[in-house]
């Protein structure tokens, strides 16, 4: 029998979450951290597809994170569980899912680049979920690798709490080691590929730099507790295990955040950084209580074998080969294999079968978890990302991911007529695995809708498609949801009256309808005087225009904010009914409309476009073309933030472009602003195409 991996109590598990601007060498990170512990006993490269937490076959193909991975690095007796999150923001709610079950975080960010807009935007998401935080300055081994200049972007744009741990002694392919602050030793990097360093005085050229940093160090340290403040100002010698107590204490409290260097690739500066996070990053003794609902109303939770039990499940997988995964965080009890447990929201009782831990793709069976571990189990039948597993006999609900809108969408058809099932079923289990992909048939542009947080992610979303339900798609411009409005006053008749054998249908309506404000909707007035038509009959005529407005008279989109007012008619004493009028209200509507000088709006987006200053002439450029209007510029850090209003149907593919001319260097958000009247050439196209479609 396999023997199973050793189980690892509370106060020794750390779950640390790496984030970063995509490409800033998290993978790589976390592939050596696990490999210079000897949790693994190869070195993963990215550039060969073996990266311990890249394995999917599409992050194998694209050589980027697509999906949060998990792995393990043991380093002195404590088990660092790390969360690879990618980096592509069209995977943002991985790193949400990630930051979600992680107890501190670690960001990454390239010494060549410096902090870019993955940076800020992760940063913040770390900030919204009060993460205690290191940073690591990494690929210091590349050409132009500037750690002085990444540590003052940091300072600018990310905090000001930053504080240097670490001085790198050379940099590029005069990376030679580390200055540790806390030891003031400095690390020479020896051969081989476990990151060895032989520790030495700190060179002679290096020590008035290295004294500054110290000295800061010592007194952001020193700040945060009155005692060593005092033994500071007496000159006493501090002690070096009550420094590292109150470092910690400092971090948790978010009022340091220590700074690391070295380069991932070749494990340089893995052994500290291990060393550090297993001293300063907190435990999940340490976190806060989770407030979960339960059926008294809400109670807490804590890292205790004795609390409720109580765990998150924050990541799906379903492989062809292997089958429905699911990856969760213990909060509260122990989770024993074998151990039958509810799900609250799907009201299903699942088996904990073959209970194991993380590697990457590997799975490691283990006997039970602790509170605060982190777990895989297959084979669940009910259980979604985001949904809570809890004791069968205490029902409790964990507050799930903050998944991020989603707000770039595309048409698809089947390429294979006969297939639409099986898409179907597909999408179903795609949105399964990453709730921040959905999908739809949407009535009114007639057609299945995809959506996501961005391009890449919904053509990799369809690669996965293919390859995991053998299904092909064709992609299209999803049809824009147009509208129509009137744009001025116009009354009319409408009658409706039928006679055919037995009882007849009579009813007859006169109809005003005035235009109302953007957004204002609909709005229905009766001015009948002297019972001409019967009260009882009023809100027929109501919902008669109300419903035929769904469809209005130039292009059959719906027509919206106008006032109809019924201010004549006349009734017949046998003949008249509801649905009578009910149909003589639709046709006052269509009569009275087409008067009303009908035109078609389109919808506005209010789109933020975040750029390095030197895109900024070409990002301004390409909105002109796309008919946007500027509504201001504000500067963040490095980066220019433009604010613009563009028609939809000009964003379709912008961030493709944007990428593109911005060597992927910009990122845009968008939502809906208004509705606007469209110009004249576009209407006469929409117009021209509702009526191809309707042929
Ligand atoms: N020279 C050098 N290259 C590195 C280092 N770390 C990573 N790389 C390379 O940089 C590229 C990106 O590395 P990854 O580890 O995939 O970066 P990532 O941050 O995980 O990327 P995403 O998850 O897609 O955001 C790969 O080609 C790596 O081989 C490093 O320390 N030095
Ligand atoms: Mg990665």
């Amino acid at each position: 029998m396999a023997s199973s991996a050793p189980v690892t109590e509370t106060a020794d598990i750390r779950n640390v979450v790496v984030f970063g601007h995509g490409g800033c060498g998290k993978t790589s990170l976390v592939d050596s951290l696990c490999y210079v512990a000897g949790n693994t006993n190869r070195k993963g490269d990215i550039d060969k597809g073996s990266a311990l937490t890249d394995f999917t076959a599409e992050e194998i193909a694209h050589k980027i994170s697509i999906n949060l991975g998990v792995a393990h690095a043991r380093w002195n007796g404590t088990k660092v569980n790390l969360i690879d999150t990618p980096g592509y923001l069209d995977f943002f709610g991985e790193v949400m899912a990630g930051m979600r079950v992680a107890d501190s975080g670690l960001c990454v960010i390239d010494a060549v680049h410096g902090v870019e807009v993955g940076t800020e935007r992760t940063w913040a998401a770390a900030d919204f979920q009060g993460l205690p935080r290191m940073i690591f300055v990494s690929l210091m081994d590349r050409d132009n690798a500037n750690f002085q200049k990444t540590f003052q972007q940091i300072l600018k744009t990310l905090t000001a709490a930053a504080i240097p741990v670490q001085v790198p002694i050379g940099s590029g392919k005069n990376f030679k080691g580390i200055v540790n602050l806390l030891s003031m030793k400095a690390h020479l990097f020896k051969g081989g590929d476990k990151g060895n360093y032989e520790e030495t005085d700190i060179p002679e050229e290096l020590i008035s730099d290295v004294e500054t940093f110290r000295e800061q160090l010592i007194e952001a340290i020193v700040a945060a507790d009155d005692e060593l403040l005092e033994a500071y100002f007496e000159g006493e010698d501090l002690d070096p295990k009550k420094v590292l107590e109150v470092l910690g204490k400092a971090i948790r409290n978010g009022d340091v955040v220590p700074v690391f260097c070295g380069a991932g690739v070749n494990s340089w500066g893995m052994r500290t950084l291990l060393d550090k996070i297993v001293e300063l990053m907190p435990s999940p003794v340490e976190a806060a209580p989770q407030i979960v609902k339960n059926s008294d109303g809400e109670t807490e939770i804590q890292a205790d074998p004795a609390s409720a039990t109580a765990a998150l499940v924050f990541k799906t997988t379903s492989e062809p080969q292997v089958g429905d995964l699911s990856y969760f965080r213990v909060f509260g009890g122990r989770i024993t294999n074998g151990l039958t447990l509810l799900n609250p929201q799907h009201s299903a009782n699942e088996r904990i079968a073959h209970l194991a831990i993380p590697q990457g793709a590997q799975r490691l069976d283990v006997d039970s978890l602790s509170p605060g571990d982190i777990g895989v189990v297959a084979k669940l039948r009910d259980t979604h990302t985001g949904d809570t597993l809890c004791a069968t006999k205490n029902k409790l609900v964990l507050e799930s991911v903050m998944w991020p809108s989603t707000d770039i969408s595309l048409a698809i058809t089947a390429q294979t007529r006969g297939d639409e099932d099986k898409i179907g079923t597909g999408l179903a289990k795609l949105h399964e695995e990453d709730p921040t992909f959905t999908s739809g048939y949407d009535p009114e542009r007639g057609q299945t809708i995809i959506r996501g947080l961005g391009e890449i992610h919904l053509n990799i979303s369809l690669e996965k498609l293919t390859r995991k339900y053998g299904v092909n798609v064709e992609t299209h411009a999803p049809r824009i949801a147009y509208r129509e409005t009137i744009t001025k006053l116009a009354e009319g008749q409408g009658r409706h009256k039928k006679q055919s054998g037995g009882r007849g249908q009579f009813g007859d309506c006169y109809v005003r309808l005035s235009p109302l404000g953007r957004g204002e909707g609909y709005d229905f007035v009766n001015s009948i005087k002297g019972g001409v038509i019967p009260t009882k009959f009023i809100p027929a005529v109501d919902k008669g225009i109300n419903s035929a407005s769904t469809q209005g008279v130039l292009a059959g989109y719906p027509l919206v904010d106008f006032r109809a007012e019924c201010y004549d008619g006349s009734h017949h004493a046998v003949d008249s009914s509801e649905i009578a009028f009910q149909i003589a209200g639709s046709v006052a509507f269509r009569n009275v409309a087409l008067k009303a000088k009908p035109v078609i709006l389109e919808p506005i987006m209010e789109v933020e476009v975040e750029t390095p200053e030197e895109f900024m002439g070409e990002v301004m450029g390409d909105l002109n073309q796309r008919r946007g209007r500027v509504l201001g510029m504000d500067s963040k850090g490095a980066r220019q933030v433009v604010k613009a209003l563009v028609p939809q149907s000009e964003l379709y593919k912008y961030s493709a472009a944007l990428r593109s001319f911005t060597h992927g260097k910009a990122m845009h958000t968008r939502k809906l602003s208004s509705y606007e009247q469209a110009p004249p050439h576009i209407q006469e196209k929409v117009i021209a195409e509702s009526k191809a479609r309707k042929d």
